[in-house]
């Protein structure tokens, strides 16, 4: 049987149970006519680096069947979007996902209804033909060629991206000491811009650069793009087109992301975000298997910042995925990640924010709370799976993906010992 008639026969099995739960949340929530249509719309990248099984230093435990090829990762990404119609869109890291033919990766994607997200550069290894080292930095480094070095690879990944369709780079830098006394900061801050400055020159003019900011690791003293301030501070240097990018696992503990978002709206300079979650450090964990009600909250501040400056939810921000599966089957993880940022988008949705405003105006600090967790209690999960139904997705992505046993498949087809390039 081949994977639409299964969907079929898959969706019609629960479509009682789906429509029992629609209509339960139908009489029980004020469901604004237009909430699944933007979940509809809303698609999230999938990171081509985090298909196959990461790893620590301390050991991989491969699952199988991985992708090696990127052929084989754009079919992967593929089946994501067939079973949850939210993941259109992949996002390449240069050089583990370098295009052999730009244009036949860009027509196999178009054939999986994807489209090409930011590209990321990679200045924080060594590739076996470099002239020069980054074991000291790259766009920080105090020797200029290694500078140039840098500067050369990412303005070439934009040449990737131009073939591809991709519109915006990601930049994250490594950069920093590991110890006391090590770095100059204010040297490595103006080398840091000085040389952003000539990436930012080889833009396209409807491109963007998004600069991602990461609080330590693998630097464990300082490090140059260290947190929301420093990215800011230097995006604000670089002119319109250049933004912040904020991965949830970068941020010291306890960080309010969520006000450092809504600030980074306010201020024009927010570009987009790698979604995973986090208990200690930067784990790379599944969106929202840590700290659901913090995902809940960052989207809470975006759809009210985006409304406040009349954004398209869906095309006005970078909405990707990054993570790393060191235990979990990488597809049903991704999925899982996805299920989890819709439901905190379909919440945010949800929250009355003429009644919040008007509480917080009034210093009801108990009906504020009572507004938002009233929202974050109440299970979306029927709406989120109606715009998947509705795009012609799979009701349970992650259960149909194991009913359907497709680790299996994808073993029987690629063996158990592929590995796929990335993280
Ligand atoms: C750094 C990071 C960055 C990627 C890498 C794969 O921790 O989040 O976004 O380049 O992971
Ligand atoms: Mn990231």
């Amino acid at each position: 049987m081949n994977l639409d008639s299964s969907i079929q026969n898959y969706n019609n099995e629960g479509l009682g149970t789906h429509q029992r739960r629609l209509e339960f949340i139908k009489n029980d929530v004020q469901i604004p006519s237009d909430l699944i249509q933007k979940l509809k719309d809303f698609q999230i990248a999938i990171p081509s680096w985090a298909l196959g099984t990461g790893g620590t230093r301390f050991g991989r435990f491969s699952g199988g069947g991985e992708p090696g090829t990127l052929e084989e990762k754009i079919a992967d990404v593929g089946l994501l979007h067939r079973l949850n119609k939210s993941s259109g869109a992949i996002s390449l890291h240069i050089p583990w996902d370098i295009p052999s033919d730009a244009n036949a990766i860009k027509k196999l994607a178009a054939d999986h209804g994807l489209a090409f997200d930011a590209v990321n550069s990679n200045t924080f290894q060594d590739q076996a033909n470099q002239a020069l080292s980054y074991k000291f930095g790259s766009l920080q480094h105090t020797d200029k060629s290694v500078r140039k070095q840098a500067i050369d690879h990412n303005i070439e990944v934009i040449k990737h991206g131009v073939d591809l369709g991709s519109k915006s780079i990601t930049v994250w830098l490594s950069d920093g000491s590991c110890f006391p006394g090590q770095l100059n900061f204010r040297r490595a801050y103006e080398r840091t811009v000085e040389s952003l400055k000539e990436i930012y020159a080889a833009l396209p003019s409807d491109w963007k650069l998004f600069l991602e900011y990461k609080a330590y690791e693998p630097n464990f003293y300082s490090t140059t793009v260290g947190d929301w301030g420093q990215s800011y501070s230097m995006v604000n240097k670089l002119g319109d087109k250049a933004f912040t990018l904020v991965d949830l696992g970068h941020h010291l503990p306890n960080a309010n992301i969520e006000q450092i978002v809504s600030i980074l709206l306010m201020e024009g300079k927010l570009g987009g975000f790698h979604f995973n979650d986090s208990k200690y450090g930067d784990d790379d964990l599944t969106a929202g298997s840590m700290k659901p009600y913090q995902l809940f909250l960052i989207f809470n501040e975006l759809v009210d910042g985006m409304d406040a400056k009349g954004m398209n939810h869906a095309s006005d921000l970078g909405w990707m995925i990054d993570a790393s599966h060191n235990v979990k089957d990488p597809l049903e993880d991704l999925l899982q990640s996805v299920e989890a940022i819709q439901i905190a988008y379909a919440q945010a949705l949800l929250v009355d924010r003429k009644a919040l405003e008007a509480a917080r105006e009034a210093n009801d600090v108990v009906r504020c709370q009572e507004i938002l967790q009233n929202v974050f209690r109440t299970d979306v999960r029927a709406l989120v799976a109606q715009a998947r139904l509705e795009l012609g997705g799979v009701l349970n992505p992650v259960e149909f993906y194991r009913s359907a046993e497709i680790r299996k498949q994808l073993i029987q087809h690629r063996g158990s010992k592929t590995v796929a390039t990335g993280l």
